[in-house]
């Protein structure tokens, strides 16, 4: 299939040009105007509209079982639900169970993953550690396109990663040129106050973000920042929800040291206050970790997008109905964690970000798309409007409203967290891999387009950043 697109802006993370953009054989092949195209060729016009990068979501969880249930949104409704949402990519989470073998657990989510309409590509929880995980990390890397590794700091007796394993796992990082991710939160400090918050007679779910304070993300996402740099590897700290664990990158970014920061698009704009709802499953389909926090956090966060101490914006898409919900009805601690949001974030930033001056439509880009190719080294692959990238392009119209409703979403999820939002600038038109998908509110997804995407190691950056340290301290490096 070839496209045309014409008459539209193209908008870069550095760049915002008029431009048209011809698409051949899921590549785009010419930037310009007056191009000449084949005959064939489909034309769609975007006059007064924007021509973006596909948006890439570098934190989903499509399927996931967890908290003794699976998540409702599987691979292909939850890449379709993207692209209606200008969404072309995803990266998610291979979790392996306690003692499951690294490769086992991927063979098995690759199985899952075959189904996404969307590209996709995943990183790898490691949630225990043995001479076998040093070894499938190895395979994965070399062998599988993985560049990342997952830690969650939290969910003690489930999936939490000590201190042992961050550093062993950190260490094999280096070794192999991987990203190492946290869940930063304090899994002890959260296991000790859910029982306190129980034992209080808090069962609802207001006793939620009661046991997970700012300050149990801002101690774990500092210890993982200071494990990080004894251990000389970069960190990509996922769900940065409050100004506890942004100041502490902050700190550690302004120091030199190489920490990136991603944002959830609902931490931007929904608040604690959810938890405080009569209703249980209203307050319950709000349950996520970390938890919705004050409007101050939510300022926070803004202002880290702005100064670009946070890189990226995700979902952490996880999605869990009423009735898994109600799982919790008598406590909280067992209502399983999660809320939806891959078909919203593009607008929902756009319309909270772009229209309200804090971003503008370059970083806008930056943030829903390049900076996450950049850091997760798929980049100019995905993440640029530029002839040789992929052509997953997402046609925006600033002009265009909605109102956010569970109603007319395409998420597998009976709820949205983003319920009656009108918003201003949506997708118009989404091109998967060089296949119109979603044409003004006419969604066309296929089941199994995607492709897994291998994402290489990045090699150079980290071995010459340790040698140099290393003679450094011999005494090698002469003083100019
Ligand atoms: O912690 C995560 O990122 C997964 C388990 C999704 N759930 C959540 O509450 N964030
Ligand atoms: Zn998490
Ligand atoms: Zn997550």
């Amino acid at each position: 299939m070839s496209i045309l697109i014409r008459g539209g802006t193209v908008v870069n993370a550095d760049t915002s040009v008029l431009a048209d953009v011809y698409c051949e054989g899921g590549v785009i092949q010419a930037i310009g105007n007056h191009l000449s195209v084949p005959n064939h060729t489909e034309t769609i016009d975007a006059s007064g509209q924007y021509v973006m990068p596909g948006g890439i979501d570098p934190h989903t969880h499509m399927q996931l079982p967890f908290m003794g249930t699976v998540a409702s949104e599987d691979f292909y409704t939850g890449t379709a639900a993207g692209l209606a949402g200008g969404t072309t990519s995803i990266i998610d989470f291979v979790i392996p169970g306690p003692k499951q073998p690294l490769m086992e657990a991927y063979n098995e989510w690759r199985g899952w993953a075959e189904k996404a309409a969307s590209d996709y590509s995943f990183h790898v929880a490691v949630t225990w550690w043995d001479k076998s995980v040093h070894e499938d990390m190895g395979i994965l890397v070399n062998e599988h396109g993985v560049n990342s590794f997952k830690h969650f700091m939290a969910y003690k007796n489930a999936i939490m990663a000590d201190d042992e394993i961050l550093v062993n796992s950190f260490r094999r990082c280096v070794e192999l040129g991987a990203m190492p991710t946290v869940h930063a939160e304090n899994g002890e400090l959260v296991f000790q106050l859910q029982k306190e918050m129980l034992a209080k007679g808090i069962t609802g779910p207001e006793g939620h973000p009661l046991s997970r304070p700012p300050a149990v993300e801002g101690e774990a996402a500092h210890r993982a920042i200071k494990i990080a740099e004894v251990m000389n590897v970069p960190l990509y700290v996922v769900h940065v929800s409050c100004k506890d664990s942004l100041d502490a990158i902050v700190h550690a970014r302004n120091a030199g040291q190489r920490v990136f920061g991603e944002c959830l698009a609902g931490h931007l704009v929904v608040d604690e206050s959810v938890y405080r709802h009569s209703d249980f499953t209203y307050a319950a389909a709000h349950v996520m970790s970390p938890p919705f926090r004050s409007k101050p956090h939510q300022e926070a966060l803004w202002q880290g997008l702005q100064s670009g101490n946070l890189q990226t914006t995700a979902t952490d898409h996880c999605c869990f109905c009423a009735d898994q919900k109600a799982m919790g009805k008598d406590d909280f601690s067992q209502i399983p964690n999660g809320t939806a949001g891959v078909e919203d974030r593009m607008t929902v930033l756009w319309d909270a970000g772009v229209n309200s001056g804090r971003l503008t439509m370059n970083e806008f880009v930056a943030a829903t798309s390049t900076n996450a190719a950049k850091i997760f080294n798929i980049y100019p692959k995905k993440g640029t409007i530029s002839v040789g990238s992929d052509a997953d392009i997402v046609i925006w119209d600033p002009t265009g409203t909605r109102t956010i409703s569970a109603k007319t979403h395409h998420q597998n999820i009976d709820f949205n967290i983003f319920e009656g939002r009108k918003v201003k600038g949506i997708a118009s038109h989404t091109i998967s891999n060089g296949q119109l998908v979603w044409i003004d509110g006419d969604l066309r997804a296929v089941k199994g387009a995607g492709r897994y995407i291998k994402r290489p190691a990045f090699h150079p950056m980290f071995n010459a950043m340790d040698t140099f340290k290393q003679q450094h301290a011999q005494g090698k490096v002469k003083r100019k």
